[in-house]
């Protein structure tokens, strides 16, 4: 089923949510505008003598749309922000980084960006950085990222979680997830429950057999017409808060499904759980 996601109807809960088949042209538009701020000078764009005019209401209107929907859903998705070519490079660059730095057999792997310029790259690129403005008035600061990779001998579901129990005490983030293959209900593609992200949650410490992802929420109210299952296609990016309640379904395909993950939060005097995380970087500073 195709469901209008990009409207200002709530997600359509309780089924697959497939994206990338319409066209919305306030996102779209907004994933194609390079906002001067996030450039280096050299790269931004001239104003056109008469100014934006049309083109900046048009794209102001779009960061509002944005930042309304991850206000009310704590999630949002932009569509077709990497084309399907720099998905492969990325891809392959990812097995690189798997096979030389992480653990044998492992299916999920952080700082990534510290061992790849292709995956530094990603993490500064304007096409995510731009939009996340919206979502982030203060500023935004790359923090560390890592590819979760499920396979034909790796179909774990990840469990319900959030996010900021692995960083608690910590101020607020959020997480770009970026699939680099098509990512669909059999293949272990993203689940949240749209407004969790407005309640409190109990974690228990449970995790998979692979010793990741230990953290479960044990208190889950919410019934399963509720979840919505994000089928997108690859390039296109689910921007969610730390405070979403999400998971991710079972690789009943046994097909390749590799994600990258980068996480971001405002700008701010290192706490101490950003220490161990070498690729941080303020990308636009407060107040800009
Ligand atoms: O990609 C997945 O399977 C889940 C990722 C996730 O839940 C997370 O990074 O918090």
């Amino acid at each position: 089923m195709v469901v209008g996601f990009l409207t200002d109807d709530m997600p359509v809960r309780g089924q697959t949510l497939v994206v990338g088949m319409e066209t919305d042209d306030h996102l779209r538009f907004l994933v194609s505008w390079l906002p001067a701020k996030t450039l280096p000078p050299e790269k931004a764009p001239l104003a056109p003598a008469g100014g934006y005019g049309r083109r900046a209401m048009k794209q102001t209107a779009a960061l509002a749309q944005l930042a309304a929907r991850y206000e009310r859903d704590g999630f949002v998705i932009l569509k077709d922000v990497l084309s399907p070519e720099e998905c492969d490079r990325l891809k392959v660059e990812a097995r690189r980084v798997l096979d030389e730095n992480a653990k044998p057999g492992a299916s999920v792997h952080v700082h990534v960006t510290a061992v790849s310029p292709l995956y530094r790259g990603l993490s500064e690129d304007p096409r995510i950085v731009g939009p996340l403005t919206a979502v982030m008035p203060h500023g935004v600061m790359f923090l560390s990222d890592k590819i979760v990779y499920k396979s034909a001998d790796k179909k774990f579901a990840t469990p319900w979680h959030i996010d900021c129990f692995y960083w608690r005490n910590t101020r607020p983030k959020l997480s770009v997830w970026i699939p680099l293959d098509d990512a669909l209900a059999d293949n272990g593609t993203l689940t949240v429950v749209p407004g969790s992200h407005k309640r409190n949650w109990n974690m228990v410490k449970i995790g998979l057999p692979s010793g990741d992802f230990q953290y479960e929420i044990n208190d889950s109210t919410w019934k399963e017409g509720d979840v919505v299952v994000c089928a997108i296609k690859r390039g296109s990016a689910i921007i969610f808060s730390d405070r979403l309640v999400h998971g991710s379904t079972t690789n009943t395909a046994g097909k390749d499904r590799f994600v990258i993950i980068s996480t971001y939060h405002a700008p701010a005097p290192d706490e101490p759980f950003d220490l161990d995380l070498p690729a941080r970087k303020v990308l636009v500073p407060a107040g800009v």
